[in-house]
């Protein structure tokens, strides 16, 4: 996980609000120093640390909790907010056109032609890779290498010196693409050689993004770089790579989001597949723990068991739909990962009930005592009385504590769902309507 460092702190910090029996003053004074240490140490900007948790302190002070949400719910939701827009808003690249990558010596930017290339590749887009770096000598077979796995069509000109003859032989020779990404030379400091060499290509070219690409090992840095590139080329936009070997990417990603060129791609490890789209929401949600929604959904697509997924998510359920997912979680793989990716479960300990575990068997057995119910009890299990659990209890094959068993599974689930969900308004609702076709 990026910034491992980091999340682990917001976590831990959330999860004393959590765990408070009550939310007061001196429960938000201790998270807002919580937070402040652990961004600092990420090395995030001391000014912007300061500004952030004045922020998230006055809000938890001042606004009352909206209707169905508790006062911990309120905070871990205030947090929440606040650091999605600390990172910056969102900001998506073209899906048409040119894109310039341009950056100093060993920032990342050929492997990170080949994960655009290969991201974009996968969206279904036809793309082309150009390597204009004349500049180191085997930068070509670099991109080639990195083109030919991918399965993309290459240009470059081994041997050539003038990078702006390279270019425009490239969009001439590169055919018709929905995507061309040009990959750029190096160099030590952004000196004028490489200031006029990039204006040059990106004038050639008339991109359409300029991306500049920055590691994430330098920290705080990041602001200067992203801000003398963003005078002398006019970027649209930062990828951050090496976000999965520092401590120090909480400054960069901070830094970059202050300098006014967003965030639009992260790297995060040597491989092509190591790169994503950089989404503050999802982002953050993953860091503190709230899990990631829309991997959750994506897997339950995988499964077919999207549906389950959604109704138990918004903690709305009959007791076959429980089994049911129960049974379709099941298929997801171990339940536990699946609870984790839900907001909010990362930060609560889960009944044993959930623990699926233990309950192979008992999965069986839990059929049966669903299939002698009648439609009304299923629907509304709160119907079966002493009675009833005796006659289920038979008709299935089972016992009568069995069948309270299940009962009181069912009853607890709901309780959690409830708490973590807190109904439409609560906070688990709030961030679910963030997700496209959801509920
Ligand atoms: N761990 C990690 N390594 C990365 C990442 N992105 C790139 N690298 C590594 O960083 C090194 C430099 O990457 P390049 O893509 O060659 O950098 P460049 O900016 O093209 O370098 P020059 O062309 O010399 O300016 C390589 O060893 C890459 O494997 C990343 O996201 N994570
Ligand atoms: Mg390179």
């Amino acid at each position: 996980m990026v910034l491992d460092k980091i999340g682990e702190g917001l976590r831990a910090a959330l999860d004393k609000v959590t765990r408070a029996g009550l939310v007061d003053r001196s429960t938000i004074e201790g998270l807002v120093k919580d937070i402040q240490r652990t961004l600092l140490a990420g090395d995030v900007d001391v000014k912007l640390v300061f500004e952030l948790t004045q922020k998230i302190k006055k809000r938890a002070l001042d606004e009352k909790p909206k209707a169905g949400m508790t006062a911990r719910e309120q905070v871990v939701r205030i947090v929440y907010e606040e650091l999605v827009s600390f990172v910056g808003g969102k900001s998506e690249a073209k899906l048409r056109g040119k894109i310039l990558l341009c950056g100093l010596f060993g920032s990342g930017k050929t492997t990170t032609a080949g994960k655009l290339a290969r991201f974009y590749r996968k969206k279904g887009l036809k793309v082309g890779l150009i390597c204009c770096d004349a500049f180191r000598p085997a930068a070509y077979e670099q991109l080639q290498t990195l083109a030919e796995q991918i399965g993309v069509p290459f240009f470059g000109i081994r041997g050539e010196k003038d990078s702006a003859k390279i270019l425009k032989e490239g969009m001439k020779k590169i055919g018709e693409r929905d995507i061309i990404i040009i990959d750029s030379s190096g160099r030590d400091a952004l000196d004028s050689g490489m200031i006029e060499e990039i204006k040059n290509l990106n004038s050639i070219s008339a991109a359409d993004e300029r991306l500049l690409v920055l590691p994430a090992d330098i920290g705080q840095a990041a602001r200067e770089q992203s801000e003398e590139f963003q005078k002398a080329l006019g970027i649209t936009g930062v990828i951050i790579t090496k976000l999965d070997g520092t401590a120090k990417g909480g400054g960069a990603l901070t830094a970059c989001a202050i300098s006014g060129a967003p965030v639009k791609f992260i790297g995060t490890g040597e491989k092509l597949e190591a790169f994503e789209q950089f989404d503050p929401e999802r982002f953050i949600s993953r860091l503190v723990g709230f899990g990631d929604l829309q991997s959750l959904l994506e897997k339950a697509k995988e499964s077919g068991a999207e549906e389950s997924a959604k109704a138990i998510v918004s903690g709305k359920f009959t007791l076959s739909e429980f089994f049911e997912q129960l049974e379709a979680m099941q298929k997801m793989g171990p339940l536990k990962s699946v609870l984790d990716s839900i907001p909010g479960f990362g930060m609560m300990k889960m009944p044993k009930e959930f623990d699926l575990g233990k309950q192979e068997g008992k999965m069986k057995k839990w059929k049966y005592i669903i299939q002698s119910m009648t439609k009304k009890e299923k629907e509304s299990p709160d119907l079966i009385d002493s009675p009833r659990i005796r006659r289920i209890a038979k008709g299935s094959g089972t016992s009568e504590s069995e069948v309270r068993e299940l009962l009181k599974a069912f009853e607890q689930s709901k309780k959690v769902m409830k708490m973590v969900s807190g109904g439409k308004r609560g906070l688990m609702g709030k961030m679910m309507k963030r997700f496209k076709g959801f509920g």
